[in-house]
């Protein structure tokens, strides 16, 4: 591993224009289910790609917004990990930085991010189904929720709606084009904890790698981006980004 690190630590310190692209992966060791485990408790019975659909919320709306609300619960009852933490600090250290995220929680923001693309949207911005209003968070339901009635819009009755894009939804374009340019001009793209499964956020380290940049890859698993990466990190998140950073700090 002390090899490749260095290798990686290289192409960090090297880099004037960085981006990091997160997924699941880097809320794990926060206590936060992947995307394919956050189906613990009353959930298991349902898969996640079935139930994060409009199709879904259409036929029985209080089933997912009790989801997304017990996510959200979760996602204010832990902290962010020492990846976050270290995803943070590489990017401060980089002349022009970009952090996009597959993920809807708000763990890179409380780690001291700032200008996150979220790709995939947030639990914490709630609107409305039909007019799209904004709407205001309520208290995070505790224990295990299970169904919720989701509130109505304040301005046309209909019901309010997770702010996260759903399988069959398009991302949001601004988001998306901005995420695209920075990856095609990065010399150093950071893919953290994503299985790299899901269109079109998937493409991101693609595009870093078609443009000629190096794409560096944290994950304790093999997935579809070990052929583009320039280097593996074969391992957990939290310990590898502090580990990578401190190798790309010149040394004192
Ligand atoms: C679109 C928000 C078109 C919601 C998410 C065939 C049929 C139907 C659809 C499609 C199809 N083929 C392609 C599609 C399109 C579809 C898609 O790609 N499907 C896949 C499954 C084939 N994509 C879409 O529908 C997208 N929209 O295409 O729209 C369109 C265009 C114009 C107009 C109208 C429509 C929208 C996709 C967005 C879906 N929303 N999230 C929510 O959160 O509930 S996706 C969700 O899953 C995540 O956001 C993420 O993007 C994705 C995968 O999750 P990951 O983050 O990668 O997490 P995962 O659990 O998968 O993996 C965790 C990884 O971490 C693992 O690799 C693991 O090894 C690693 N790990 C574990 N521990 C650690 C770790 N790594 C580091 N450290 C650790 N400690
Ligand atoms: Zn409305």
């Amino acid at each position: 591993m002390d090899e490749t690190l260095r290798e990686a630590a290289d192409l960090v310190a090297t880099a004037e224009r960085v981006v990091i692209f997160t997924g699941a992966g880097i809320s794990a060791e926060s206590g936060v289910p992947t995307f394919r485990e956050a189906l613990t408790g009353l959930w298991e019975r349902f898969d996640a790609a079935k139930l994060a659909t409009p199709e879904a919320f259409d036929e029985d709306p209080a089933l997912v917004w009790g989801w997304y609300e017990w996510r959200r619960a979760l996602a204010l009852t832990v902290a962010p990990n020492p990846g976050h933490i270290a995803a943070t600090e590489i990017l401060a250290d980089a002349g022009h930085a970009t952090l996009i995220t597959q993920n809807v929680d708000d763990l890179h923001e409380r780690a001291g991010a700032t200008g996150v693309l979220h790709l995939h949207g947030s639990l914490f911005t709630p609107r409305c189904s039909a007019c799209a209003r904004p709407a205001a968070l309520s208290p995070a339901p505790d224990g295990e929720p299970g169904r919720i009635t989701p509130p109505p819009c304040d301005r046309c009755g209909a019901p309010i709606r997770p702010g996260v894009v759903w399988f069959g939804e398009a991302l949001p374009t601004d988001g998306l084009e901005e995420a695209v340019e920075a990856a095609a001009n990065a010399d150093v793209l950071i893919s953290v904890g994503t299985s790299g499964l899901v269109y079109p956020a998937a493409e991101i380290p693609q595009v870093t790698a078609r443009m000629g940049g190096a794409v560096i890859q944290v994950n304790p698993e093999p997935t579809p981006l070990d052929p583009v990466a320039r280097v593996n990190l074969r391992g957990p998140s939290a310990e590898i980004l502090p580990a990578l950073l401190r190798q790309s700090r010149p040394s004192t």
